[in-house]
């Protein structure tokens, strides 16, 4: 008989050698359709419907389907062009603001049968799903829930329309790799010949976790955006910038500060995220190639430049987050030549920097390992699955690459084995220059699915990365360095054509103050910005007014309006009037209109004249402004008309 003692003896040696088991996850991990969508990384949004064909950022929803039209639509073009830049997918605006749907909807009669394109037959979710098919990417769909089109907006049996518009989406096209529901909502719009403003409680009114619930259901694998997730946040700005650090969890917090049911989330915290959360919610860095999401003939000078588009990269997936870059068709229904540039130019840089891995090759030593599974070799395989981890006590660990010689690099890329969770807080990087450990990055913090991080250039033989804190111990599956190419294209197109100089003009204001006064509106540095509120005078609301004096009369085509540059929403205009004269006492008849999307995306705003408008004074009244009650203006600005 074997006595347990000798059984015991027996296994001992046995268990020295059996796997250390995986460390726990920690606190919020990503669930199977994060997963996928991590793995994108980049992908693209087409913004294509009516606005393409008015010059609009936001349909007011009466726009009639007849003017959408497009010329020379070729899917693979745009789809192609987009997959050779590197997007691993495509969302298609298939419903914006204004209603029309494109695709033939059984919903409403406001969408694509009812434009002459194909002669009603046509169906722009077929196309560019299929089209996304044929170049190998994925597809997504973007339906916005403000509809300023539908008679029901603002009642119950519009919520179940547009559920009923996501259903047609989910089942007829094919799996989708994501679904967006846009932010943007309420406020003034058709709604079936009514006209008026109608406003919603963001919060109750659409029912989200049952919309959620559907999509789950019809698309398993497809993560769901919104301003709040439930898989993926908004970043919180449209400029494709996240924080650092970018935290890929969230905790739920209510308006009192407890916990809050899924979807309350504080919206202004998209850019960081919460260290430590409860919740996997990643970022997404939603931004435009151009100034506006949708195609507008003048701003083909204002493509972002290759460099540019490098620096969102870093700046979106290199935080952690995605980059999700609009690039929309032109009225051709095709992308336009200064756009594709820009792709080609963006993704050589991108095929430069990932050309080679400078740390292939090294020996890495680590000074604490978890056991054989777990080696400090595992960051150098390319392979995500398999990680270096401490054991569980360890959450302060050095990682030392020595590199077969010395070698020239400027970038880092550091990857968590996120299924784990997010669980470094703080790290540091040196470099050995000449028998010399300096310091290289030194203010290391969020890690997660990606941190691509830019040094200085330098030339050394080993890397050393200091694991400062960590939430539990460290679970590392990537340590990779890259050189930075050099002379990437940056011609980003600053001037408008046939903007007018401003010098010999003058201004006038309603009220104006010494800190911020009228002229500051028209001295060309977008920094500096007219105001009507000051700590002497007060505020003043709308309506406000600033008269140019063009100095002698000239023929105008349009008007520019750029708001304050410096990140507030605070007193930006949304609703302004225009009026212009001769001779400063004949006024035309007065153009009123909205800057739609101006708190999302505060770029210049260009006011179409009518023809033949001659003036030497042009008068703007703010009568709406953003939050606050006073007006400000960074810069105004108007383009003759025989330079349009
Ligand atoms: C915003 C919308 O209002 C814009 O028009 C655009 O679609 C952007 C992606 O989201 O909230």
């Amino acid at each position: 008989m074997i006595r347990i003692s000798q059984l015991v003896s027996f296994l001992m040696p046995l268990a020295a050698f059996a796997a250390e088991p995986a460390p726990l996850p920690y606190k919020g991990v990503p669930n199977e359709a994060q997963l996928a969508w991590h793995e994108l990384e980049t992908y693209a949004f087409v913004h294509f419907t009516t606005n393409t064909f008015t010059g609009k950022e936001w349909g007011f929803g009466d726009e009639d389907p007849a003017i959408f039209n497009p010329t020379d639509f070729d899917a693979d073009q745009i789809v192609g062009t987009l997959a050779k830049a590197g997007m691993k997918g495509v969302i298609l605006t298939c419903k914006h603001h204004d209603g029309f749907c494109m695709w033939p909807s059984k919903t409403t009669e406001h969408d694509i049968a009812a434009s002459p394109w194909k002669n009603g037959k046509g169906d722009m979710v077929k196309e560019f799903s299929e089209a996304a098919k044929r170049q190998g990417i994925r597809f997504g769909v973007y339906l916005s829930p403000w509809d300023r089109n539908s008679p029901d907006y603002g009642s119950d049996r519009y919520v179940e329309v547009y559920r009923e518009q996501l259903r047609e989406l989910l089942n007829g096209y094919g799996p989708v790799f994501t679904v967006w529901h846009d932010g943007a909502n309420g406020g003034d719009g058709f709604y079936g010949g009514k006209r008026g403003k109608r406003s919603i409680d963001r919060t109750s009114y659409y029912d989200w976790p049952r919309t959620w619930e559907m999509v789950r259901k019809l698309q398993p694998t497809a993560a769901i955006f919104s301003d709040v997730g439930p898989d993926v946040r908004w970043i919180g700005n449209e400029r494709g910038m996240a924080g650092y650090p970018c935290w890929a969890t969230y905790s739920p917090v209510g308006p009192d500060g407890g916990a809050a049911a899924p979807g309350h989330v504080r919206e202004r915290e998209g850019t960081t995220g919460t260290v430590d959360g409860t919740q996997w919610l990643t970022g997404e860095c939603d931004v435009s190639i151009r100034p506006g999401w949708f195609w507008h003939e003048e701003e083909n000078s204002k493509v972002r430049s290759p460099k540019n588009l490098l620096d969102l990269y870093f700046n979106s997936v290199g935080h952690g987050a995605s980059f999700l870059l609009n690039v929309p068709p032109d009225r051709r229904g095709r992308i336009n030549e200064a756009d594709v540039a820009a792709l080609e130019g963006y993704k050589k840089a991108l095929d430069a920097l990932f050309s080679k891995n400078l740390a292939e090759g090294a020996k890495v030593s680590a000074s604490s390992v978890r056991g054989p599974d777990f080696d400090a070799a595992k960051v150098l395989d390319d392979d995500k699955a398999s990680y270096w981890a401490t054991p569980d006590n360890v959450t302060k660990a050095t990682l030392e690459l020595t590199l077969p010689e010395a070698r020239t690099f400027s970038v880092v890329r550091l990857r968590e084995a996120i299924r784990l969770g997010q669980r470094v807080r703080r790290f540091s990087l040196s470099v050995r220059e000449q028998g010399q450990w300096v310091p290289w990055i030194a203010d290391g913090s969020s890690i997660g699915a990606q941190t691509l991080l830019r040094g200085k250039r330098v030339t050394a033989d080993a890397v050393r990365l200091e694991l400062l804190e960590c939430a539990a111990c460290p679970c590392l599956s990537e340590f990779s360095l890259w050189l930075e190419p050099e002379g990437v294209p940056d011609h980003l197109a600053k001037r408008n054509p046939g903007e007018l100089s401003k010098d010999g003009w003058s201004v006038t204001a309603s009220f104006e103050t010494a800190d911020h006064p009228a002229k500051h509106a028209i001295d060309g540095d977008p920094r500096t910005f007219w105001c009507t509120h000051d700590a002497v005078k007060g505020e003043q609301g709308p309506p406000q007014s600033l008269t140019l004096d063009l100095g002698r009369e000239q023929a105008l085509a349009a008007l520019l309006f750029l708001p304050r540059q410096d990140g507030t929403p605070h007193a930006v205009v949304d609703r302004y009037r225009l009026e212009w004269s001769r001779d400063g006492k004949d006024w035309s008849k007065p153009l009123e209109g909205e800057f739609s999307n101006i708190r999302a995306n505060p770029v210049e705003q260009r006011v179409a004249l009518p023809p033949d408008v001659k003036a030497r004074y042009v008068r703007f009244t703010a009568l709406g402004v953003l939050e606050k009650n006073n007006v400000t203006m960074a810069e105004i600005g108007v383009i003759a008309a025989d330079k349009r």
